[in-house]
């Protein structure tokens, strides 16, 4: 499969057929949207509308201190034509792990796309660290923070992908030597206010669902940590499939005993889901399976500070 950042700006349909992305899937792609973006079916015409508009959003994605899972999840997706479509129905002009420029080439190309007329959305992935000037982190000579303090404020909107890059993530556990923050702590100086996609790894269908909102000019609803609502309205414990038996105090005991293969609560085994907001349980990731469905409580990923204070994690609260 390849990938092309920094190609042309229209007829986006036409070219996700040439790649063999049929009508047929693209529309599945935008139900799905539809559904996660809190719609019903008759919105997938609309989302669809928003992907194909002859002018794409460009985008300038920046990588910081991570895993880099983020842009895994997308890659990654079992059924190929997801990344395709995510990384197609955007203008991805910058993006250091996909792009086939490298060097002054690379660095060419996001001088130019910051400074396109037309402007662009900024995505940033991972945790800035702002311990002696951010010299823990550097990119080509620059600062991780010096990068994303002069990209991120010209950009038209800034959205912060994984719990590195809302909340700090690992970087930012104790005892956090390199004073590593999330971005909208490290950049309030320059009145950046990013929407927060949380969880580690987010859930690619929560950016796009963004980028939708975004494109067609709706507000966004945010809660108290500036993750939109329509993804992180309720808690994992809310729609979680093993609620039930969470009700009728039938807990498993351990990881592969009988009342673990019932199907019974994981909360004695430290499910963090009462604690957690996400869309997990209903979205899924690869629209397949998520950590409680597997067998595995939830660690709170998606929460500020999860790494220490959801921690340990196979231990009730
Ligand atoms: Fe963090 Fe992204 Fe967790 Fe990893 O890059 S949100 S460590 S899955 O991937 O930033
Ligand atoms: Fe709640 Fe976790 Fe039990 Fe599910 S497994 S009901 S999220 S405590
Ligand atoms: Fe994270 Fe919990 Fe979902 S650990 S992936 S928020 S189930």
């Amino acid at each position: 499969m390849k990938f092309y950042v920094g190609h042309g700006r229209d007829g986006a349909e036409e070219r996700l057929q040439n790649r063999g992305v049929s009508r047929r899937e693209f529309m599945k792609f935008c139900g799905t949207v539809a559904a996660v973006m809190g719609m019903g079916p008759a919105f997938a015409p609309k989302v669809a509308e928003a992907l194909t508009a002859k002018r794409r959003p460009s985008v300038v994605w920046l990588h910081n201190a991570e895993c880099t899972g983020c842009s895994e999840s997308i890659l990654r997706t079992v059924q190929p034509y997801i990344d395709e479509l995510i990384l197609d129905v955007i203008s991805l002009d910058y993006q250091e792990t996909i792009m086939a420029a490298a060097g002054e080439k690379a660095e060419e190309a996001l001088h130019q796309a910051i400074s396109a007329p037309e402007g662009f959305v900024c995505v940033i992935e991972g945790a800035l660290p702002t311990k002696n000037g951010g010299e823990a982190g550097k990119v080509a000579g620059r600062t991780m923070l010096e990068i994303n303090r002069e990209v991120a404020a010209k950009a038209k909107a800034v959205i912060a992908y994984g719990t590195c890059a809302t909340f700090g993530g690992v970087q930012a556990a104790a005892p956090n030597p390199t004073d590593a923050k999330g971005v909208n702590d490290a950049l309030k100086a320059q009145g950046v206010n990013a929407i927060n996609i949380a969880g580690c790894p987010p859930n690619p269908y929560n950016l796009v669902g963004t980028i939708v909102a975004y494109l067609q000019g709706k507000k966004i609803e945010l809660d108290d940590y500036n993750r939109p609502l329509m993804f992180f309205g309720d808690s994992i414990h809310d729609k979680c499939p093993r609620l039930k038996y969470f009700e009728n105090d039938q807990f498993a005991k351990s990881f592969g005993d009988e009342s673990a293969k019932k199907g019974y609560c994981l909360y004695k085994l430290g499910c963090k889901g009462p604690y957690t907001y996400n869309n997990c349980p209903t979205v899924k990731f690869n629209q397949t399976n998520w950590p409680v469905e597997a067998g595995h409580p939830c660690i709170g990923c998606s929460e500020p500070n999860f790494w220490d204070e959801m921690s340990p994690f196979y231990v009730e609260k």
